[in-house]
C-alpha cells in the first residue's frame, strides 16, 4: 500500500475489545433515551431500526449524543493518531471538527449514504489533511462499506486556490465515477486513512445490520501555507470568531 501514490492506506488499530464495547455503549444510548421516554428497551440493531420507525425524534436525540461521547476521545488514542500521523506524514495533527459516528441502516436510510465526493471543500483545511474512517463491526459488500476511487486525490475535482481559501467543488456527478468505486472490504480493528482530495462514497447497505462507523479528520499544524492561512477553520466554534 502507498499512500502518496492511491490516496489512502488502511492501518490495524485491533482494539477489538474496545470497538465491541463502544458499539454496545451506542446501543445503550438508544435504550436509554428510549427507556426514559416511556418507550420500549432497545437491545439490538433491529430494535433500532424499529426506533426510526416509529419514534424518529427519539432516534436522532441519540444520534445526535453518540458522537459527543467523551469515550470516543480515549478510543482515538496515542498508538491510534501516532498510526495516522505515519502513514499520511501529518507532522503535528489536530482535529479539523469534532469525532463524528455515523448509523448507517438497512434500505440506506439513518446517515446520508453518498455519492462520490472529497471532504476538502468542507473543512478548508491543510492541503494534507485526512479524514480517518474506522468500522465498529466487519464489513462486506452490502453491508455499508466505505467506497474509493483510487489514486483519485490526484483528479481535478475543485476551483479556486487554497492559498486563498477559495476552494469549491467542481460538479463530478456527470462523470460516472459510481461505476469504478472500489469497495474496501473492511473489519473491525482496521481504520483507512484518506487523503481530503480522495474521492469516496457510501456502499449500499442491502444488509439487515446496522453499520456503525468512526470518522474523523486531521489538519497539519506544521502545514507553511495552513500557518500562513492562519489555520483557518471552517466551522462555528466558540473560540474562533470569523
Ligand atoms: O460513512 C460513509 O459512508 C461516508 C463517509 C464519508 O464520506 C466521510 O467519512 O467523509
Ligand atoms: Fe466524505
Amino acid at each position: 500500500m502507498n499512500f502518496k501514490k492511491y490516496g489512502y492506506e488502511i492501518i490495524k488499530i485491533n482494539k477489538l475489545n474496545e470497538i465491541k464495547i463502544l458499539r454496545k455503549k451506542f446501543i445503550n444510548i438508544f435504550s436509554t433515551v428510549s427507556r426514559l421516554n416511556n418507550y420500549k428497551k432497545i437491545r439490538r440493531d433491529s430494535d433500532i431500526i424499529q426506533l426510526y420507525n416509529k419514534k424518529k425524534e427519539l432516534w436522532i436525540a441519540a444520534y445526535d449524543q453518540i458522537r459527543l461521547l467523551p469515550e470516543l476521545y480515549s478510543f482515538i488514542d496515542k498508538s491510534f493518531y501516532e498510526k495516522v500521523s505515519k502513514v499520511s506524514n501529518i507532522k503535528i495533527p489536530a482535529y479539523t471538527s469534532k469525532p463524528l459516528i455515523r448509523v448507517f441502516m438497512p434500505k440506506n436510510e439513518g446517515t446520508t449514504k453518498t455519492i462520490p465526493h472529497i471532504d476538502y471543500p468542507s473543512h478548508r483545511g491543510s492541503r494534507n489533511a485526512v479524514t480517518v474512517w474506522a468500522p465498529l463491526q466487519d464489513l462486506d459488500i452490502g453491508s455499508g462499506t466505505l467506497q474509493v476511487l483510487p489514486g483519485s486525490h490526484k483528479f481535478k475535482t475543485v476551483s479556486g486556490s487554497i492559498k486563498r481559501n477559495t476552494i469549491k467543488r467542481l460538479d463530478i456527478t456527470n462523470r460516472n465515477y459510481e461505476n469504478k468505486m472500489v469497495d474496501l472490504k473492511m473489519n473491525a480493528g482496521e481504520a483507512v486513512v484518506m487523503s481530503q482530495f480522495l474521492i469516496h462514497s457510501s456502499g449500499e447497505n442491502t444488509s439487515k445490520k446496522i453499520r456503525f462507523s468512526l470518522d474523523f479528520r486531521f489538519n497539519d499544524l506544521n502545514d507553511r501555507m495552513y500557518a500562513l492561512r492562519k489555520y483557518y477553520v471552517n466551522q462555528l466554534s466558540y473560540y474562533k470568531k470569523r
